[in-house]
């Protein structure tokens, strides 16, 4: 049998879905996947259709798969704090591959130990993410930021 041109839809492809492509994934040898697979629930109840490339992925990964899918935005966790060393570079390398109008959000324990907020915020700024969101109490702020940033796409 043929392998299928492309991403193949199924729990983590929404794919027949409406509404805009968000690639999320868990940056660098992290295996925290509890947020990973409820984002992925989330994003789908919420409109969007999440290509979820689950743990230990890279940024050439994220880039990939934002060409492959056409996706608006991507979404990058880092739970255990690795994502401080692991998306240094993230907006540079999304410009120098021509996808430098795709979304780049960030969220999770972002760094390790404890750091203020804002802090946080400006690495990763720094790095090219357009909104951080460091500790959040809940998926709710970053929910209603996508679909301010997102409120273009039609179906
Ligand atoms: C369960 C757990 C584990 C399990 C993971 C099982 C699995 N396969 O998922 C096990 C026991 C294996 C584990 C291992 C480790 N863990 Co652990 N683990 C936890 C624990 C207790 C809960 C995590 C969880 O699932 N929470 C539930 C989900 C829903 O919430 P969440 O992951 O926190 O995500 C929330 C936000 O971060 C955010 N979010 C998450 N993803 C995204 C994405 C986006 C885009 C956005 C906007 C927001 C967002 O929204 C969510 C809701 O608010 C936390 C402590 C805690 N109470 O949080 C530590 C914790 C995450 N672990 C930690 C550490 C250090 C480790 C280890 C390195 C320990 C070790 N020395 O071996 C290893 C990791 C090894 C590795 N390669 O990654 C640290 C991270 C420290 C940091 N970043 O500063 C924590 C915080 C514990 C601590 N207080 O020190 N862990």
């Amino acid at each position: 049998m043929d392998a299928p041109p492309g991403p193949v839809a199924g729990p983590d492809i929404a794919d027949d879905a409406c509404g805009p492509g968000v690639v999320i994934g868990v940056v660098g040898h992290d295996i925290h996947v509890v947020a990973n697979r409820i984002l992925t629930i989330g994003l789908a109840e919420e409109g969007f259709r999440p290509y979820n490339l689950g743990t230990s992925i890279d940024i050439v990964d994220f880039a990939d798969a934002a060409w492959e899918t056409g996706a608006r935005a991507v979404l990058v966790a880092s739970i255990n704090g690795e994502g401080e060393g692991a998306c240094a570079g993230f907006g540079a390398h999304f410009a120098a591959v021509g996808l430098a109008d795709v979304l780049l959000y960030a969220g999770g324990n972002l760094v390790m130990g404890d750091r203020s907020s804002a802090d946080v915020e400006r690495l990763f700024t720094g790095y090219g993410f357009h909104r951080v969101f460091h500790q959040p109490p809940n998926f709710r702020p970053m929910f209603d930021a996508l679909k301010r940033d997102l409120s273009d796409v039609r179906c």
